[in-house]
Order: structure tokens, then C-alpha cells, then sequence
């Protein structure tokens, strides 16, 4: 398609760009890190969410140097910020890996590369991964999630509760964090609603992991929230994803 061609020439023409979003402490409101989120200046369609046009990438194969780009992009800026705005905690950068990407088999050392290259410590990185990525039947996925782990790279899981995860496979993994997906958080004022988000609270905390609660946008979510125990949140309530500029007056709030 056209589109897919104005795509794979995207990244030399510079039309990508990274929105960044807050991710906060409940319990201090305390800014604990950044997720990177890409959008696309089509040079005739205008900005271009990547529900439009990630799932192509994919298709095409070009998710891998956007991803590429993505990742590098984004440390450098991390490490820009942390620099310039002397912030008293190191911020997690979390960066969205799609399951094409995740499956290159060099995908762990090109990772790795990447974090070198820009003096990112590895701690630092979390990777945003989806269900679908543990429940892939590869056979290195353990080994690369295990890998991953021994760099001291975070993992998480993004949109959980949408996919179609074992349990099983769940526990199998080193994943520090789950991602609640914002429709859930989205029904917390019915009842149902409510206890669909405490379970998924109470499980993460049963199999050791933390949890960031997205499309957080009411008061009164992240109040019940709070009282759940959940240790992070994500939404409209403390901040949209912004450029880079909105991103540094935020930022200056938090020195
Ligand atoms: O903010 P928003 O509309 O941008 O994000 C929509 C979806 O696009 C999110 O679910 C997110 O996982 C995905 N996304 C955003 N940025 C990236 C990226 O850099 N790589 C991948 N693979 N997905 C992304
Ligand atoms: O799926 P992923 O969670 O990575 O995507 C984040 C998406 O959710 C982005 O499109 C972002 O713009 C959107 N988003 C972030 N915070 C909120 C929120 O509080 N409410 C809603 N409705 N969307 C949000
Ligand atoms: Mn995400
Ligand atoms: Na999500």
C-alpha cells in the first residue's frame, strides 16, 4: 500500500518522533519513570497513532529498525534528562517491544548494543512486552527472557488481561511488573468491575511482581487503587504522553 511505503521511508525522512508518559508512585506521587510511546508525522496525513500504523510495521518488518530507532532514541533522551535536570532517582525508561521484534533472534545482544552505546544502565530499561510474547512457542523465548533478566533488564507485561496468558507461563517467567490494560481500570466504579482490578492486584503481588495500573484518569480510581495496594499509576489524572518539550516542564516540577 501506499502507506506502507511512506512507512519505510519514514525513519530517514525523520517523521518519527516519541511522546513520553509519566508512570507514578501511588503511595508518594513521586515520578518513578517514563514510557516512550512513538507517533508518525506523515508529511501529507498528519500525526498518525501507532494503532494505525505499528500493526503495518510488523507486517512489514520495518517494527524492527523503527524499534530500533525507538529504543536508541529514547535512552539517549533519558540519559539527557537525568543529566540535565539532576533528578535525585534514577527514572525507568519503558520501552513497547513488539513480538516481531522480541522473536529476532539477536533481539537480546542488539538490546544490550543499544544500552552501551547510549550508557543506559540496564537497570534502568524495562521492555514492554504482551501476553502473546510468552505464550509464543518458540523455543528460546525462556531463554531470552532469561537473558534478559541476568543483564539486570525489567520486564513487563503490557495490556495484561486482554491477551490470553496462562497462569503458568505467567509464574515461569522473571517478570517484575504487570500492566493493568486501562479498560479494566476503565469499569472500577461497577462492582464486577472493581474486583477484576483487586484480583489482578492480588495476583501480581502473589507471584511477586509489581503493578502499574493504566488509563488511570479519576481521583477516585486512584484513590481505591492506592487502597489496593497497587504501587504504580499511568493516566490522564497526572499527565498525557507529551513531546519532549511538554515532557521538560513536567520535569521541571519534580527538581
Ligand atoms: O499512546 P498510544 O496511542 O500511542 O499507544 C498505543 C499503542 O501503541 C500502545 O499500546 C503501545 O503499546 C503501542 N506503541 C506505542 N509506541 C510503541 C513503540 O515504540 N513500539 C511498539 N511496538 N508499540 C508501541
Ligand atoms: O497500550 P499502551 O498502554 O502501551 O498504550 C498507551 C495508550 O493509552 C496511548 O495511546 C495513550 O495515549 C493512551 N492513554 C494513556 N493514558 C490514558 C488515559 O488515562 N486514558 C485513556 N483513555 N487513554 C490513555
Ligand atoms: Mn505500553
Ligand atoms: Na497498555
Amino acid at each position: 500500500s501506499q502507506l506502507e511505503n511512506d512507512l519505510r521511508r519514514a525513519i530517514d525522512r525523520q517523521e518519527f518522533q516519541l511522546f513520553y508518559q509519566p508512570i507514578v508512585s501511588l503511595d508518594t506521587q513521586n515520578l518513578v519513570g517514563l514510557e516512550a510511546l512513538v507517533r508518525w508525522h506523515h508529511p501529507e496525513r498528519g500525526l498518525i497513532l501507532p494503532s494505525e500504523f505499528v500493526p503495518m510495521a510488523e507486517e512489514a518488518g520495518l517494527i524492527i529498525p523503527l524499534g530500533g530507532w525507538v529504543l536508541a532514541q529514547a535512552c539517549r533522551q533519558m540519559q539527557l534528562w537525568q543529566q540535565h535536570y539532576s533528578l535525585a532517582t534514577d527514572l525507568q525508561l519503558n520501552v513497547n517491544i513488539s513480538s516481531r521484534q522480541f522473536s529476532q533472534p539477536n533481539f537480546v545482544n542488539d538490546i544490550h548494543a543499544v544500552l552501551e552505546d547510549t550508557n543506559l544502565p540496564c537497570h534502568r530499561l524495562k521492555l514492554e512486552i504482551t501476553e502473546g510474547v510468552l505464550m509464543d512457542h518458540a523455543s528460546d523465548v525462556a531463554d531470552k527472557l532469561d537473558a534478559i533478566k541476568t543483564l539486570g533488564i525489567k520486564l513487563g507485561i503490557d495490556d495484561f488481561g486482554t491477551g490470553y496468558s496462562s497462569l503458568n507461563y505467567l509464574n515461569a517467567f522473571p517478570v517484575d511488573t504487570l500492566k493493568i490494560d486501562r479498560s479494566f481500570v476503565g469499569r472500577m466504579s461497577s462492582e464486577e468491575g472493581f474486583e477484576i482490578v483487586r484480583t489482578i492486584v492480588n495476583l501480581a503481588h502473589n507471584l511477586h511482581m509489581d503493578v502499574v495500573a493504566e488509563g488511570v484518569e479519576l481521583e477516585e480510581q486512584a484513590e481505591e487503587l492506592t487502597q489496593m495496594n497497587c504501587e504504580y499509576a499511568q493516566g490522564y489524572l497526572f499527565s498525557e504522553p507529551t513531546d519532549t518539550v511538554g515532557m521538560e516542564d513536567f520535569l521541571l516540577n519534580y527538581c
